[in-house]
């Protein structure tokens, strides 16, 4: 097997494409602020096809670790040491294959270790876009009343030595403060995470930010920086071992740290840079004056599906989403909590069948060559439901319609929590965001929903028929296991 670096590319089997650009001309023109998996499938292979057009090489990606972890340590060893590529391996529902050599990440800093080099690009004026990916947690939402939470620990510290920040929040501003004090214009800041409003969230958030340091910055952030918004979508599992030894023996290259996706890909950007970006549209990317009918079908259809499955699954010992959507009884609970719940409440985007997107989105979850796993789904249900699921629980309340599905899952939700399946098997569930006092708040149905933050959009008290039909199914889930109490909701 090869090992892979710019100086073995003429090696590498022919079955692995590669990109045919002059790598030693790509100059960087955006900075990604968390270079995770999702990014290297999606935004990064979107812009490998931006430096193969000619006279695009200078929207090279340097990207940038935010957090100092034992899967960022692997990336400070693996990037450098292969020239910053990576194969990415697409897999069709039908069974066919694509691998190929990207190229688009020209640089990685890890953040803890360099601030100053990180800043130090964020600031030169050939950044025309900051990109992020902090997931739908690293907001830094009060949650309760879902602002800028700007007494955190961690913002605090930020506030108090600018010029060493820790969070993408700290970062931008000390960033865009440079280019203001230089007379740099600014970057457009784009976040790619799967929140609604996720441009206006950020741009809440930075200028929050900005003005508790200064609030003539914060004038200043206002005026002349855009946050556009935008909807992405690509499914990535996470790749344990066994997946990159397989990848790596079909691409017949030795990557650390390869990439799986499914093949299908889109992202919809709202038409709102404040400085140059690249043109987008010639790659399949779609520019438009209004994301929101956009994220609400992605967000709440497929991301609040994607929950729908995978607590029940977890909970029932199943592994994977296929596993979990090719269950006849879950199956039927996620295309009911589709048909019935949201499309009611969704106007369909532009160009988009609902039916169409729905039927897309369960064979996609379907597709038996991704190998993307529950677990890697139920992770930080504190910060995915109130975002997925629900806007979608409080808009069926206020029209008084069946909310029996959705309290079906919080049920679920709550039974993941104690970390055991039906069949006795523990796991660790992943909740960074919840205290270990929150955590066994859950053990109380009607105590988690009256006075658990992430509740706190439902407003319930004790006597709701809300809290009390939670209650009534996190018993059933006791008294006769996840299966047969989702027996009792399909009709
Ligand atoms: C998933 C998403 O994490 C989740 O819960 O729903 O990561 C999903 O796979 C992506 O948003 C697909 O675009």
């Amino acid at each position: 097997m090869i090992d892979l670096r710019l100086d073995t590319l003429k090696e590498i089997p022919e079955r692995t494409s590669c990109f045919s650009y002059d790598r030693s001309v790509v100059t960087p023109g955006i900075v990604h602020l968390s270079v995770g998996n999702f990014h290297r499938a999606h935004q990064a292979w979107y812009m490998d096809q931006v430096l193969e057009a000619a006279g695009l090489q200078d929207w090279g990606i340097v990207g940038v670790g935010l957090i100092d972890d034992a899967t960022e340590r692997l990336k400070l060893e693996a990037f450098p040491a292969q020239d910053d590529l990576y194969t990415l391996t697409r897999y069709a529902a039908d069974g066919s294959v694509r691998h190929q050599i990207i190229g688009s990440i020209i640089e990685y800093i890890f953040a803890p270790g360099d601030p100053e080099a990180v800043l130090r690009r964020m600031a030169s004026p050939e950044i025309r876009i900051v990109t992020m990916t902090i997931t739908e947690g690293g907001y830094n939402q009060d949650p309760e009343s879902g602002t800028y939470h700007l007494g955190a620990r961690a913002t605090q510290a930020e506030l108090a030595a600018p010029a060493t920040p820790s969070s993408a929040f700290g970062y931008i501003v000390e960033a865009l403060r440079r280019r203001r004090e230089a007379g740099t214009q600014p970057f457009t800041v784009l976040s790619c995470d799967n929140l609604r409003n996720n441009g206006a969230i950020t741009r809440r958030a930075v200028i929050a930010h900005a003005t508790a340091l200064d609030s003539s910055l914060g004038e200043w952030v206002e005026k002349n920086v855009m946050f556009p918004n935008s909807m992405v979508d690509r499914i990535t599992p996470a790749v344990l071992k066994e997946d990159a030894d397989r990848v790596n023996a079909e691409c017949g290259v030795h990557d650390r740290l390869p990439i799986i996706s499914e093949d299908y890909v889109q992202w919809v950007i709202e038409d709102n840079f404040c400085n140059a970006r690249p043109p987008f549209e010639q790659f399949g990317v779609r520019m438009t004056d209004d994301v929101h009918p956009y994220e609400l079908a992605k967000v709440r259809m497929l991301n609040a599906s994607h929950s729908m499955l995978a607590y029940p699954g977890q909970l029932a010992g199943l592994e994977s989403v296929k596993d979990a959507v090719d269950n006849p009884l879950i199956h039927h609970l996620v295309l009911d909590f589709m048909t019935q719940d949201v499309m009611p409440l969704l106007t369909a985007p532009e160009g988009m069948d609902l039916e169409q997107y729905r039927d897309k989105i369960l064979a996609r979850f379907g597709n038996p060559h991704v190998g993307d796993r529950l677990a890697r789904i139920t992770g930080d249900g504190r910060s995915k439901l109130p975002t997925f699921l629900l806007p979608t629980l409080a808009a069926l309340r206020e029209r008084g319609a069946p909310t029996d599905r959705i309290a079906f899952v919080l049920a679920c939700f709550l039974g993941y929590l104690a970390g055991k399946t039906d069949g006795g098997d523990s796991f660790e569930p992943f909740e960074p965001h919840l205290s270990a006092t929150e955590r066994a708040v859950a053990a109380d149905p009607i105590k988690a929903l009256t006075s658990l933050p992430m509740f706190s959009e439902l407003a319930l008290n004790e006597n709701d028929p809300l809290a009390i039909r939670v209650a009534q199914y996190v018993h059933a889930l006791r008294e006769m296991g996840v299966m047969k109490t989702l027996a009792t909701l399909i009709e």
